[in-house]
């Protein structure tokens, strides 16, 4: 049974953000007992529990009040963020810091042979991305139109499959459009990992954990600095 009193936390379950943010929860001291299956996880020194999902869920669950807080990258966030508004809604929630790891850019990049002068090349091209709503707010201030292509992974192989004739897509090294042949050639959003607060009003007790807990945030981070 759901207990309301204890704060609910939600992080990615497995990927690129789950170590740091497991790292993060137990250097502020919190005792938790990860089972690997475990969609819920309890913490035992303090009232917190932990709910692990697809990280593409959890702005979403923030925003519906259904945790308490969530840390998820930048560039999700946005997305679900621009992709409710799309849908006529109006989501809240209280950015409450960045975080010092999950830095990434979405970038537009094109095959090694294709000419780029700026954006405006890619008028009428399609491109393949999984962040549709990110890449059409940059390239709509632009004045650039052009055809999306959804893709929810191997965004990279695209254009040589036909699929498209870019891609927008997360980038760290590089080293996978390389492996692709494939150049960066414009940033469009940078990001990190951000722990996000929903907007609903909490008890007293719950807000003051929360204060608590970015103490020590904000402790762990500058300690590693
Ligand atoms: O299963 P779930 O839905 O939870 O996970 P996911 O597969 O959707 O996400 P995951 O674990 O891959 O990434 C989670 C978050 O990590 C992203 O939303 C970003 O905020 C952050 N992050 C940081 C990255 C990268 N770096 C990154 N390099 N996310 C993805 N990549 C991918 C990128 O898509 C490309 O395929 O890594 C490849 C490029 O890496 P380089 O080093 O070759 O440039
Ligand atoms: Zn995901």
């Amino acid at each position: 049974m759901l207990d309301k009193s204890r704060l609910r936390i939600a992080m990615q379950k497995s990927g690129r953000l789950s170590t740091d943010t497991q790292q993060l929860l137990e250097h502020c001291g919190i005792k938790i007992n990860l089972q690997q299956q475990r969609l819920l996880a309890f913490a035992e020194n303090m009232p917190i529990d932990i709910m692990r999902v697809r990280d593409d869920d959890i702005p979403g669950l923030v925003m519906d009040g259904v945790v308490d807080l969530g840390i998820i990258g930048e560039n999700v966030l946005e997305e679900e963020l621009l992709n409710r508004r799309a849908q006529g809604e109006d989501p809240h929630y209280y950015m409450l810091r960045r975080l010092d790891f999950g830095g990434c850019r979405l970038s537009l990049a094109l095959p090694l042979d294709e000419p780029f002068t700026g954006p405006e090349c890619l008028r009428g091209k399609r491109i393949a991305t999984s962040y549709p709503h990110l890449l059409k707010q940059y390239l709509d201030k632009l004045g650039v139109n052009f055809k999306s292509c959804l893709l929810n992974g191997s965004v990279e192989v695209a254009p040589r499959a036909g699929l498209a004739d870019a891609i927008c897509d997360l980038v760290s090294t590089g080293a996978t459009l390389e492996a692709n042949g494939l150049r960066e050639v414009e940033v469009i959003y940078r990001s990190k990992a951000c722990l996000i607060q929903s907007n609903i009003e909490l008890p007293p007790a719950k807000q003051a954990l929360i204060d608590k807990l970015m103490v020590r945030i904000q402790g762990v981070i500058q300690a590693r600095e």
